[in-house]
């Protein structure tokens, strides 16, 4: 009986999920979800993006956060229309839902822009089981975290499309083993793109970018 109520929860993600497919589609809108532990450089990775891609790709972001808007504050800074969730108001839960992201749709001009970041709540489990009606799926892993997370997590590295290897300004403060880091990565996900990055110091960025925003372009050229 848990369980039925675990499967029709899911299944009625999922079918708003497909709806918010179509309709971001037919506005020509392309939809990231990134996701990751808390503090592994989502929102910092999203600031240096930002800026970057601004002059290329019209962007907005939607942030989910439990509590709290600075994450909101944050990307505000790099002039990007920007709605923060909290979840907080309905049961603080884990993950952003997809009947949540179609409302928090409302508050921005999608007409003006052609990709949408969704920052989702900090969480390595919750979030990779409920689609949102994204494009496409990341998951950024930092090298504080350690190189069997993707062996103890790997529903969040299967479903994603790539991976962010963020931090690696810290490599030479840690014992963190980098090439296995990534051998894990392929262990759950073969061949799935991993972009080495820092977040704070700048690095990395060219080839992420540039992938992203092929990634974006092939969705309206198909
Ligand atoms: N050394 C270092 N710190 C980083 C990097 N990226 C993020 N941080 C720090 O990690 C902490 C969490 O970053 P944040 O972007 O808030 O993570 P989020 O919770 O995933 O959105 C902050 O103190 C950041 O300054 C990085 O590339 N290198
Ligand atoms: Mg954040």
């Amino acid at each position: 009986m848990e369980i039925k109520v675990v499967r029709d929860i899911l299944d009625v993600n999922n079918s708003i999920a497909e709806e918010n497919r179509k309709f971001f589609s037919a506005k020509g809108v392309f939809v990231l979800n990134l996701m990751s532990s808390p503090g592994s450089g989502k929102t910092a990775t999203l600031e240096k993006t930002l800026v970057r891609i601004n002059n290329k790709i019209p962007a907005a972001v939607i942030v989910g956060d439990i509590c709290t808007t600075n994450d909101a504050e944050r990307l505000l800074k790099t002039s990007t229309p920007v709605v923060q969730i909290n979840t907080d108001n309905f049961g603080g839960e884990c993950h952003l839902a997809a009947h949540v992201i179609r409302k928090a749709a409302d508050d921005l001009d999608l007409d003006s822009i052609k990709l949408l970041i969704i920052e989702n709540i900090g969480n390595l489990v919750c979030p990779a089981e409920f689609d949102i009606g994204e494009d496409m799926r990341g998951v950024v892993l930092s090298v504080t975290e350690g190189e069997d997370k993707p062996l103890k997590y790997p529903l969040m590295f299967r479903v994603c499309d790539f991976a962010l290897l963020n931090k690696i300004d810290l490599l030479p403060y840690l014992d963190f083993d980098k090439d296995k880091a990534i051998d894990n990565i392929h262990a759950v996900h073969p061949e799935m793109p991993v972009f080495e990055i820092s977040a704070s110091k700048g690095l990395g960025f060219d080839d992420w970018i540039e992938w992203l925003c092929t990634m974006v372009e092939n969705k309206f050229t198909d």
